[in-house]
């Protein structure tokens, strides 16, 4: 994640402007110095312990106030280097990506990026950190990720959050709404103008290029745009959270930006093109502080260190902790945790997994299934499927002749509950090919998967081979540059969800391929790219963009890798096989951090015969084009049913045909 660190689009009298700002902000924020330790004059994090904000450079004091470490960085580069090496799928076509038009994909060879970072000299735990976050960040593969929890325990606030806009047949950048809960000077009034300039260049230039250089959602920069921007009510389902253009986790590059407006003269509509004077706020990032920390010492303790941090030789250990691995796989190791910040941006409601809404007229023949989530817990899959089929009835008995299926801000989830769906749509569908690469370490893993129960890696199937012979007897396929061992196809079979829970195999729906519609702000990622791929690809059924930069198509999924892995998660499976002591083993990271990697790599559903194992048949790395577009404007911004209205009323008139490329 971003780490880029240049003021130097400044000149001087802003500088200094800047800086008068900030010596303000410090002595307002800092006053209160009844709290806690003796030591606040030289401990940066006693300095705003108990405080709700913080401004840049107080957060940026506590964050860079431990120091870089050498054991800890070649620690933490060694596991992410076996990680990589052994066990991400896309390792070697990351370093020489297929030039495929519509995607960017730039080339990142991981192994000489960490040799980089090894090399260089930190001034700070907390960029040598962000230095390895920022590397896996820059393949655009969201499954891939280093997230070191120690540094994203703030949360870091713009003022104003913007949205784009379609207005009088123009993009514009829009205040979507303004955060004077944390910045008193933020004006009501300044919700509805549009936002020329950022930082003294146009602004859509700069968000576009923000997009393109500093979000790793996605290989298509349409979806990295829309993942940057906040419409404040179309915020339903999943959300990372992490790397929007006005929130972050992480330490922003720079203090504040600066924003020039126009605001539609009183009583006019935006639209009418009549504005006041322009004018150019400065707007600081506020910190929110976390809780449970009093000084830099307690800080460490509760965010930084883990009880692997001691972990030098393994076997001096033995065993792992499995409750420090919990509570980094179960998202439990912040105090301002992602799901409250979340629920706060959304108005404090969680969503449901799925919702049937039947529109109002003229729509009224309309209905949307809005699938916010394929992360279903496993006591609530019956409630899922049983939710499932009673909205379809009630559907079907109101006369609803079209379905829109919602897929925006999908981050996946479980993929039998996509196979669910599809298969009650048209029966079944055909089985896409995926497989795993292969190393020797691995081989250890799968086979002793095949004896002790209870880790997912004894689950896949290749009907030809028995045991752990679909991973042994491997496939050589070019990836970039290099040949690359892969297990033979498998498929992940969904017995368990067909023999425990109540499925009807023999519904049957009045819709076909083409009363159904995908809606997609591209943010449709992991599970939900697969399924909107072979729902698109398999059945036919047509896809609509959401949002993104006007004239440049746009995909409706994204990182659809196959299937990921945690790090605590795969340590976990390591105990239960009692593997942890394997000599290629990835070590739990000494400081309290977690990784994420593709270990599955799928492909179109179409890739059989001689196009299987092609490196430009990868989901990945392939296009999965929308068939048409919709853009926010003034009245469906903060509407979703105003939206959803106007999909309906593209798809009913027959504008979203499906375009055979
Ligand atoms: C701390 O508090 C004392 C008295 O309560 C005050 O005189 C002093 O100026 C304060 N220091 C800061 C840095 O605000
Ligand atoms: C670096 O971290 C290791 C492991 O936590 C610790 O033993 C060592 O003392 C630290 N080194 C320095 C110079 O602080
Ligand atoms: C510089 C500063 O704020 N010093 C304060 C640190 O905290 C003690 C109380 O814990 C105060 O007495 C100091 O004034």
């Amino acid at each position: 994640m971003k780490l880029t660190n240049s003021q130097s689009g400044y000149d001087k009298t802003v500088t200094s402007i800047l800086f008068a700002i900030t010596l303000l902000c410090s002595s307002v924020t800092a006053a209160p110095n009844t709290s806690s330790s003796s030591s606040n004059k030289t401990d940066p994090c006693a300095a705003i312990a108990g405080q709700s904000t913080a401004t840049f450079h107080e957060a940026k004091a506590c964050l860079d106030h431990f120091p870089y470490n050498e054991t800890i960085a070649s620690q933490t580069l060694d596991t992410v280097r076996k990680v990589t090496k052994e066990l991400y799928v896309f390792n070697e076509i990351a370093t020489s990506p297929p030039k495929i038009e519509g995607l960017s994909a730039v080339p990142v060879d991981i192994s000489h990026g960490l040799d980089i970072i090894q090399h260089d000299k930190w001034h700070s735990d907390r960029e040598f950190q962000e230095a390895v976050a920022l590397l896996l960040d820059k393949v655009h593969d969201t499954h891939l990720v280093y997230s070191p929890f120690c540094y994203r325990q703030f949360i870091f606030w713009q003022p104003i959050q913007l949205n784009a806009l379609v207005r009088d047949q123009k993009s514009v950048v829009n205040v979507a709404y303004v955060k004077n809960d944390i910045w008193p000077e933020a004006k009501e009034s300044w919700v509805g103008c549009e936002v020329t300039e950022i930082d003294g260049k146009n602004s859509m230039d700069m968000i576009v290029n923000y997009a393109v250089n500093n979000n790793g959602e996605s290989k298509d920069v349409n979806t990295c745009f829309n993942n940057i921007m906040n419409t404040k009510t179309y915020f339903h389902g999943w959300d990372d959270g992490a790397d929007d253009l006005g929130y972050h986790r992480f330490l922003p590059a720079q203090e504040m930006h600066s924003y020039t407006m126009r605001c539609p003269k009183k009583g006019t509509k935006p639209s009418e093109d009549e504005f006041d004077e322009p004018f150019t706020v400065k707007v600081p990032w506020v910190a929110q502080v976390p809780i449970n920390f009093n000084d830099a010492t307690t800080y460490w303790e509760n965010y930084c260190q883990s009880s692997h941090t001691n972990y030098a030789k393994r076997d001096a250990v033995g065993h792992l902790d499995v409750e420090e691995l919990r509570l980094m796989h179960e998202g439990q190791a912040f105090d301002l945790s992602p799901e409250a910040a979340r629920n706060a941006a959304a108005g404090g409601k969680r969503g449901p997994y799925v919702e049937f809404i039947a529109l109002d007229k003229p729509q009224a023949d309309v209905g949307v299934i809005d699938i916010q989530s394929f992360s279903i817990e496993s006591s609530d899959r019956q409630e899922f499927i049983d939710t499932f089929y009673s909205g379809l009835k009630e559907f079907e008995s109101k006369g609803i002749k079209k379905i829109v299926l919602d897929l925006s801000s999908n981050g996946g989830g479980d993929a039998c509950a996509g196979e669910f769906i599809i298969n009650t749509f048209f029966g079944s569908t055909p089985d896409y090919p995926s497989d795993i690469k292969y190393s020797p370490f691995l081989e250890r893993v799968i086979k002793k998967a095949t004896e002790v129960p209870g880790t997912k890696w004894g689950d896949y199937k290749n009907e030809k081979y028995s045991g752990a012979e679909w991973f042994t007897k491997t496939n050589t396929y070019t990836r970039g540059k290099e040949q690359v061992k892969f297990s033979q196809p498998v498929s992940l079979s969904c017995d368990r969800w067909e023999s425990e829970l109540t499925i009807d195999k023999k519904i049957k729906t009045p819709w076909k391929a083409e009363d159904l519609l995908i809606l997609s702000d591209g943010r449709c990622g992991s599970t939900c790219a697969i399924v909107a791929s072979r729902l698109r690809i398999s059945h036919q059924v047509a896809a609509m963009g959401l949002g993104g930069i006007r004239g440049n198509r746009m995909q409706f999924a994204s990182f659809p890798g196959g299937e990921s892995e945690r790090l605590s998660g795969f340590l976990m499976d390591l105990q239960q096989l009692d593997l942890q002591d394997d000599p290629d083993a990835p070590s739990p990271f000494p400081e309290r951090a977690d990784m994420g990697w593709t270990f599955r790599e799928a492909y179109r559903p179409t890739a059989t015969g001689k196009e299987m194992g092609k490196e430009t048949e990868l989901l990945e790395y392939s296009v999965n084009n929308a068939d048409c577009r919709m853009h926010f404007d003034d009245e469906n911004s903060n509407d979703v049913k105003k939206l959803w209205s106007d999909v309906a009323q593209v798809f009913t008139s027959g504008q979203c045909p499906l375009i055979k490329d």
